[in-house]
């Protein structure tokens, strides 16, 4: 059963990736599922209809027959659990691999994301310069432990898996920032990500989406 995702019609990101349907995206390709987009519009996201498959009004969903699910995070372990390629067979390395799609959207991501809404919410605020040194400190923080376990390795725990590809999605997040930089085995762990042909190819998928919308 080909399953459908959702996508915005046209992407605040103009096509740069960081929108949460590249991340499902990305695991359909891994695993050589094909797939289905529906593009909604901001109006229809808010509108019942959406709601009744995503709670909180947004972007990505995923249908497949009758079930429906959301958050990108459940979405790619569905995936992963019933294709071979994103988990280890083995079951206590499975177990980590999930510890580490968890550690990429708990623990890694949160302060990446009030990193944007600072910049983007906050800027006008008497404290804004204030509070964005303290977040951007705080990633500093998750990179360089993150960065010391990684060391010299490909991937965080063996071959690539699901954990692997949402952290790579997360730390993706911080591009243009500069702070990446600050740790050059994290930009080359997010270069091999994207280097993958699979990445490559859900990346030119959801980037023709927004070429579309934007003719010239
Ligand atoms: N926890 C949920 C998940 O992982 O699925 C979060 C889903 C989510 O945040 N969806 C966003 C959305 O629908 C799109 S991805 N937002 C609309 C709304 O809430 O009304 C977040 C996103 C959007 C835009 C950029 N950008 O422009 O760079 C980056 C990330």
């Amino acid at each position: 059963m080909i399953p459908t995702i959702t996508a915005f019609e046209r992407s605040p990101d103009r096509g740069r990736g960081q929108a949460r349907d590249m991340r499902v995206r990305w695991a359909l390709e891994e695993v050589g599922q094909p797939y289905d987009v529906r593009l909604v519009s901001f109006r229809e996201m808010k509108e019942p209809a959406h709601r009744a498959l995503q709670p909180f009004g947004q972007i990505p969903t995923y249908e497949e027959g009758d079930l429906t699910l959301f958050e990108s995070g459940a979405i790619i372990l569905h995936i992963a659990e019933r294709h071979a390629g994103l988990l280890p067979d083995d079951a206590k390395a499975r177990a980590r691999a999930i510890a580490w799609m968890f550690a990429a959207v708990s623990t890694l991501e949160p302060p990446i994301v009030d990193r944007e809404i600072a910049r983007y919410l906050e800027r006008d605020e008497s404290w804004y310069e204030q509070r964005l040194s303290s977040v951007e400190d705080r990633i500093r923080g998750r990179l360089g432990e993150l960065s010391a376990r990684l060391g010299d390795a490909d991937w965080l725990d063996g071959a690539f898996s699901a954990g692997d590809l949402l952290m790579v999605m997360v730390l993706r997040r911080l591009n243009g920032s500069g702070l990446l930089e600050e740790y050059p085995s994290l930009a080359a762990y997010v270069s091999r990500g994207e280097a993958r042909p699979a990445f490559r190819r859900a990346f030119d998928a959801q980037l023709a989406v927004f070429t579309a919308a934007s003719p010239g």
